[in-house]
């Protein structure tokens, strides 16, 4: 089993800094913009996103939260039960809003499909667009992000393993080879 470092601390900062300025230069400035970040790192990524938002800006973004996982312990293991929405917090209305939702890594595209069906049920925001911090590939569904940190070419016998400080107490991106 080996591990290969393809983002360290510094080039995610770096991603989520140019990131932060495609979603101003897109948005045309931050009017209306809620980021809602999807389970664990997904949210923490969100949060460095706003924070750097209102640096550039001035303004405070409200951030919002997804929590979707697969059923049962069949992460990796199984492919055969879709994600599902657990919970959904959001500190605003996001009736007639930019939503950006935001993921640590898009893989199949499952996750963000159950995740726009969870937010079309709570409102209708006027647009929703997707952030990722890596794009691994191998989807199954007509979806793909809008603003990427990086694209990640990998098998389907590897691993991205995406360590973030709130979380794992430092910043990187592992290929895992299982
Ligand atoms: P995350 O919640 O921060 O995204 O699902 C639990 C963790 O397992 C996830 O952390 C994710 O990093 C990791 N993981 C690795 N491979 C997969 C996968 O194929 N599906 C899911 N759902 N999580 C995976
Ligand atoms: P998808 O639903 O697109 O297949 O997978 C997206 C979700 O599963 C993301 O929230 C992500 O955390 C997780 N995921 C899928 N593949 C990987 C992976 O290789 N590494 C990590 N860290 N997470 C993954
Ligand atoms: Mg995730």
């Amino acid at each position: 089993q080996s591990e290969v470092e393809v983002v360290d601390g510094a080039a995610m900062g770096r991603a989520l800094t140019r990131i932060s300025y495609e979603i101003i230069e897109r948005n045309k400035g931050v009017d209306n913009i809620v980021l809602v970040g999807i389970k664990t790192r997904g949210i923490f990524i969100a949060q460095r996103i706003a924070e750097k938002l209102q640096q550039l800006e001035g303004v405070e973004i409200p951030v919002g939260e997804l929590d979707i996982s697969l059923y049962r312990d069949d992460v990796h293991t199984s492919r055969d039960t879709d994600p599902e929405v657990k919970g959904a917090s959001m500190p605003v209305s996001i009736e007639g809003k930019q939503v950006v939702l935001v993921d640590d890594v898009l893989y199949t595209g499952r996750t963000v499909r159950a995740a726009l069906d969870a937010l079309m049920d709570i409102a209708r925001p006027q647009k929703i667009l997707l952030a990722v911090l890596i794009d691994r590939g191998h989807r199954e569904l007509p979806i793909r992000a809008d603003f990427v940190g990086k694209n990640i070419p990998t098998s389907l016998d590897e691993q991205v393993k995406v360590a973030v400080e709130e979380v794992d107490g430092e910043n990187h991106v592992l290929i895992q080879k299982l």
